[in-house]
Order: structure tokens, then sequence, then C-alpha cells
């Protein structure tokens, strides 16, 4: 799967948000679990900001995304901003509800919410309030559990075991943005769900 893209804008202000008029994938999680080196895993190219020490920018990164050989955009990918580390109830109690739940409540054209949990780490309360949110919504939800090059074949596979009955309702797609593992079942889920957005239009 190869595609062309290009950061399109940051913006904190939903009225500066692009016109709702391509399907959108929105990539959700802590500060940390890899949510922008998923994006430049899947777009083949470093275009979303990468870090090791968690940002606080209150705003959402918006990424155009083109098949090859077709001249119009074929959806958007939205970053989010990470919450839930460090400073746990400030972030959450700031991000969450004057920005993050607006945008999945609202956001027209959102097509799929990619929850990303890193299959590291023990069930977190953030996260769970997350995916709880994110089921209640209705929303199309796969949980991507990152970062699972850090462990081998047994440890992962118990790993993702845990994280479905902690989560029993959504699929999960383990990933690995340093290998690529989970890739193509990732562009799949996403190809899936932003045509049978297009079909419910
Ligand atoms: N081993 C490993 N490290 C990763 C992976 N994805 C991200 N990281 C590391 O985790 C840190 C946070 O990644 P980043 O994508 O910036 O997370 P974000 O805050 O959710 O956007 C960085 O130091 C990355 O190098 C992965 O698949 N495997
Ligand atoms: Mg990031």
């Amino acid at each position: 799967m190869r595609v062309i893209s290009r950061f399109l804008m940051s913006a904190s202000d939903p009225s500066h948000f692009p016109a709702p008029t391509l399907p959108e994938v929105a990539f959700l999680g802590r500060s940390n679990v890899g949510k922008s080196s998923v994006i430049n895993s899947l777009l083949g190219a470093k275009v979303a900001k990468t870090s090791s020490t968690p940002g606080r920018t209150r705003s959402i990164n918006f990424f155009e995304v083109r098949w090859p050989g077709k001249p119009r955009p074929e959806l958007i990918f939205a970053d989010l901003p990470g919450y839930g580390y460090a400073k746990v109830s400030r972030e959450v109690s700031e991000q969450w509800p004057s920005f993050i739940e607006p945008y999945l409540n609202e956001r027209s054209c959102l097509a799929l919410c990619l929850a990303l949990v890193d299959v590291n780490v023990p069930p977190q309360a953030s996260d769970r309030q997350l995916l709880d949110f994110l089921e209640s919504s209705g929303r199309p939800l796969v949980i991507v559990a990152t970062k699972s090059d850090r462990l081998s074949g047994n440890q992962l596979g118990n790993a993702v075991r845990t994280m479905a009955q902690e989560y029993p309702r959504a699929h999960i797609v383990p990933y690995s943005a340093r290998t690529g593992a989970g890739r193509e079942e990732l562009w799949q889920e996403i190809k899936v769900e932003t045509e049978n957005y297009a079909a419910r239009l």
C-alpha cells in the first residue's frame, strides 16, 4: 500500500478544521503511545512529528492522503493531542472535556476512530476512559496495540489476549511502527471503514 500524503494544518479551533468533505480517521491515545509514529508508518513518510518527550499542545494536526495516480485526496488523518501522561488528572481534565470529546461528538466526517494503546503497558484508567467513551459514542472503532516489536511472539499473544478481555467489543490490530508489522491489516480496516462511511452518505 503506497500513498501520497501531506501535512494540511494544525488547528486548535473547530472553526479552522478542514471542511468535513472527506472521510476522516482519528488517531487517539495517551501521549507517547505512538500516534505520530503510526501515522508516519502508514503514510510511509515522516509527515508527523514524533518525540520521546510528551507534548502538551492543544491542537489537532490534519494530514491529507491520496492514492497514487488519483488527482484528489481520498481521506484525512487527524492526529489528536495526547492526554493522560504524567500529570494525568490535569491533562485529562483540560484536553478531554473541552476539546477531544466535542471533536468526537461533533465531527460529522469522522469515519473511523483508532484508539492507540501501548501493548507493553498494563491497562490504564485513561485508556479505559477513551475506550468507554468511544464504545458508547457508536463511532466505528479499532484498537491499535502499539510498539508490538518490544514483545516476543508469546508475550505479544498474551498481551493482546489480556487487551481483548479488557475491551471485548473492539477489533485489535497489533502494530509496530518500527518493523511495519500490522500495517497492511490496519490499512485494510481503514479502507473498509472509509468505504462504509461513503456508502452511508
Ligand atoms: N519500539 C518502538 N517504539 C516506538 C514505536 N512507535 C513509537 N515509538 C517510540 O515512542 C515514542 C513516542 O512516539 P510518538 O509517535 O511521538 O508518540 P505520540 O506522542 O503518541 O505521538 C518515541 O520515542 C518513539 O520512537 C514502535 O512501534 N516501537
Ligand atoms: Mg505525537
